[in-house]
């Protein structure tokens, strides 16, 4: 297979700037008419042709200021087609450029470009879609006006696109049109149409400076009640920005589509944001707490990349956490205003040691900016959007929320209207304060995560050294590291709680820079043990190496001043108790542990939140971060065996605070989560004692709302199997015509440690609201069976590994973009045991040698076969 290896160092401004865009697209399953005008303008002098991206379009007719150009022969000059490009030579420096093509939306079954499915046109562009709608230069620094006359039929009666509307009308045969203008200069990536017959939800918002934006909400037929919250959450955002970052919306109208068919979670497309239905549709009945917040973070993030994405854009895709890091920290610190720190810097903080940490690990390793990349769209990930938005929040930690929104308003200052790179933005965030970001920048160079490890020694006098030092070890592309500038928050405490943090190497409220490999300050405390806990609130995105003693821990936990902190203790105590268990199975956990924690929770009885989060096991994922060689079976019962001395030695505890929590009626709101979280978290627990099984139907049964349903079909995997299977069928009955409901079902019966998974999922690929080509449906089940099904997914006869592989090898005939995500754990080979890597690895040879496999999945496959390879 030959592809092209794109590089960061060969950026090349454009030949040619387009000024204006004028399309007009007739509507049509299979011949869909795209007609487009452009203004085009040389850059600089050169007499270069124009090369226009074009991917497998025909050209019907094209023209240069009115003279119709005719395909290059042998004995006449013309423009040159390839299945990639067009090749248009020119003379003129200024000219207008004419192209109609055709395009088949029916049969576009990989949903990037204009697609017809579920009954909508739709489009999605980012990254390189545009390039299979018309011939353009489809690439983020080109900025143009458009303007769009949609044509369709009037059995879609919603022709809508970007901007404002500002001509419609009835055509003969059927037809009808809507023409869009949207002032705003913008790159082809954030084009974006829809047709449809929709219900709508429609709205106002009066910004700040007093303009009246009209907000409307596209809805699939009768769920007009479940798009109430979404429209509510983007009023709560559009105010937030205006209130945090002094940023208004800039059109008469913003509208948002929910479709489907959607490859990811949704598009920011200018003015008309199109999502997956699944961020938009939530009521009390049909979405739990974590959908609700969903909703609101994809709502929010979507609204404000209007300013960070798209009033400033990318210069070229490789600074693309430009816009996505720094948006997600948007939309993070717009959810913890919202709802609350704490669960919010956890869900976070989980969100990296789980993948980000394991993505830095494997063969697609890259820095928040990446340097080479096959298939742009495998670098929306986990490194650049999560780990981004941590780079994101170290500057904002570095410079206070002031500095950081002096920074901001610089960056606006300098940069609107404009596509700019990662390290314009550092220079506008410099320009803001007086410490020297130049080494922090290397965040943005350097992959891989750094290990901070932490040494105390004791001196005569009373004295305490503590050292920290980084080392960040090779990743897969980038063999030599060199230190990173870390903001390490700290807290030091002795036995009693008394703090030590009155000392000149700690800064700003308990935090010490690490900019150096290591650095060491000393602390007065006599005849006091101490216990530094570092990283505190996951002020940089490092893995520490804390050897810690689990009384210290305890320590932590009791007298720890920051809520986070006292959370991770925890979860550093379960991960000590699992590891102790997968040396020796069978063991019975010290009694002082299980003391320990029951005091904490008696403690902690009347703080649900913290309590609740406390009492989560880290997930087998997040284990796995801090081990190596893992043997998947070993790791598992370790877990399982501690879960179920967990509930067997704080059963009492357990059940107090399951009693002490009140069913209220259900209610959207931060208190109300962290009870049902809490409750539900216990109920988990508790349901592995068979005694406790009466509790999970009687939730079950009187759930009046999918919260605590879905969170009592969840403890129902660890009750008896006719348990679970006869709520499983009576959630499956109830829920049959929702497909967004049932892909919770779908994911549930995916994520089951069963010997008859596979019948399982046979039974779940047969189901009628099932379809491959629906990536919601794809993901609840083959997504869920290979990132969460660890037990069987790598079951040590190799079947978990096979089975995903030859579904993938049908999927990416398909959808490639969703094939190249799902193939990702199966890439992830490093960390397991020998075994486990060579049955991996003989998958992913399989889909090597596959032809005709996508180069989404090439680029991922092959960077994971050869990881080591030299
Ligand atoms: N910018 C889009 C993601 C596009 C993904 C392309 N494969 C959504 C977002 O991050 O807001
Ligand atoms: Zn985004």
């Amino acid at each position: 297979m030959s592809v092209q290896i794109k590089r960061r160092a060969d950026y090349m401004p454009p030949a040619f700037a387009i000024s204006t865009v004028d399309l007009h697209i007739t509507l049509h399953p299979t011949e869909t008419r795209v007609f487009s005008s452009l203004r085009i303008k040389r850059q600089g002098s050169h007499q270069d042709a124009l090369v226009l991206d074009g991917d497998n379009l025909p050209v019907n007719k094209t023209s240069i200021d009115g003279i119709e150009l005719s395909r290059k022969s042998d004995n006449s000059p013309g423009y040159v087609l390839d299945e990639s490009s067009l090749t248009i030579p020119v003379e003129s420096d200024e000219f207008t450029l004419e192209i109609e093509t055709t395009i088949a939306p029916s049969r576009n079954k990989a949903l990037e470009g204009l697609y017809l499915s579920g009954g909508a046109y739709c489009t999605q562009c980012e990254a390189e879609g545009f390039r299979r709608i018309t011939f353009f230069m489809d690439r983020p620094d080109v900025l143009s006006v458009y303007t769009v006359t949609v044509v369709g039929d009037t059995s879609f009666p919603m022709l809508l696109s970007n901007g404002n509307p500002i001509d419609k009308g009835q055509l003969t045969n059927g037809q009808h049109f809507v023409k869009w203008h949207d002032p705003h200069p913008k790159p082809c990536y954030l084009f974006a149409l829809v047709a449809g017959d929709f219900d709508m939800l429609s709205d106002t918002f009066t910004t700040a400076s007093g303009k009246e934006v009209a907000l409307e909400l596209y809805v699939d037929k009768g769920k007009q009640g479940q798009g109430t919250f979404a429209l509510e959450s983007l009023k709560r955002a559009m105010k937030w920005d205006e209130e945090v970052f002094g940023l208004e919306y800039d059109l008469d109208i913003y509208m948002i589509v929910a479709v489907d068919f959607f490859n990811m979670g949704a598009m920011e497309n200018k003015g008309l944001n199109v999502f997956n239905s699944k961020f938009v549709l939530a009521d009390q009945n049909t979405a739990t707490d974590d959908d609700f917040f969903n909703v609101e973070a994809v709502i929010a993030h979507e609204y404000f990349h209007n300013w960070t994405g798209n009033r400033v854009t990318c210069r070229d895709w490789f600074q693309l956490s430009l816009k996505e890091g720094l948006t997600v920290f948007r939309d993070q610190q717009f959810s913890a205003d919202m709802t609350s720190e704490l669960s919010n810097r956890i869900k976070h903080v989980r969100v990296m040691r789980e993948h980000q940490f394991a993505e830095d690990a494997s063969a697609m390793s890259h820095p928040i900016r990446p340097d080479e990349v096959i298939e742009m769209n495998n670098f929306y990930t986990v490194t650049v959007y999560d780990k981004g938005a941590e780079v994101i929040r170290m500057f904002h930690t570095l410079l206070g929320p002031d500095g950081f929104r002096k920074g901001m308003d610089e960056y606006f200052k300098r940069h609107d209207g404009q596509a700019v790179t990662c390290d314009d933005f550092v220079s506008a965030m410099q320009s803001a304060t007086s410490l020297d970001l130049s080494q922090f920048a290397r965040w943005y160079s350097q992959s891989g995560t750094p290990i901070i490890s932490v040494k105390q020694s004791k001196l005569d006098d009373g004295k305490h050294t503590i050292t920290l030092s980084q080392h960040t070890p090779a990743t897969s592309e980038q063999s030599e590291k060199h230190p990173l500038y870390m903001p390490i928050k700290m807290e030091v405490m002795d036995e009693d709680g008394v703090q030590y943090t009155d000392n000149e190497a700690i800064i700003n409220d308990g935090m010490v820079i690490l900019d150096k490999e290591s650095v060491s300050f000393t602390i007065d405390a006599p005849n006091k043990t101490l216990t530094p806990v570092v990283l505190g609130n996951f002020s940089a995105p490092a893995k520490v190496n804390n050897e810690l003693p689990t009384t210290s821990l305890l320590t932590i936990f009791k007298y720890g001043k920051d809520a986070f902190n006292r959370w991770d203790a925890m979860q550093s105590i379960y991960n000590r108790c699992i590891s102790e268990l997968e040396r020796a199975p069978g063991e019975a956990i010290d009694n002082d542990i299980w003391a320990g924690i029951r005091e904490a929770i008696v403690r902690e009885q009347d703080n649900v939140e913290l309590l609740g989060e406390c009492l989560v096991i880290p997930s087998f994922e997040t284990l796995c971060q801090s081990r190596t060689s893992i043997n998947v079976q070993t790791l598992s019962a370790a877990r399982k065996a501690f879960c179920s001395q967990f509930a067997q030695h704080l059963e009492s505890s357990l059940l107090d605070v399951f009693n002490s929590i009140e069913s209220a009626p259900y209610a959207y709101n931060q208190n109300a989560v962290n009870q049902r979280r809490c409750k539900n978290v216990v109920l988990a627990h508790l349901a592995r004692l068979p005694q406790h099984e009466s509790l999970v139907i009687k939730q079950f049964e009187q759930a009046d709302n999918m919260t605590d349903t879905l969170g009592a079909l969840r403890c129902a995997q660890f009750c008896q199997r006719d348990t679970f299977d006869s709520l499983m069928a009576k959630f499956e009955q109830k829920w049959s015509n929702d497909p967004l409901v049932l892909d919770k079902w779908f994911a549930l019966h995916a994520t089951q440690a069963s010997k008859d998974i596979f019948a399982t999922i046979t039974m779940l690929c047969e189901h009628p609201q099932f379809t491959m080509s629906n990536p919601n449906r794809v993901r609840s089940v083959i997504g869920s069976f290979a990132f969460y099904n660890s037990e069987m997914f790598h079951a040590l006869d190799g079947s978990g590994y096979k089975f995903v592989t030859d579904y993938l090898l049908k999927l990416d005939t398909l959808n490639p973009q969703v094939a190249a995500r799902i193939v990702t754990p199966l890439t992830q080979w490093q960390g397991f045991a020998v075994e486990h890597q060579t049955l991996m690895k003989e998958q992913l040879g399989r889909l090597l040698n596959h032809k005709g496999l996508s180069k989404d999945v090439f680029e991922k496959v092959s960077k994971s076969l050869a990881y080591g390879a030299d």
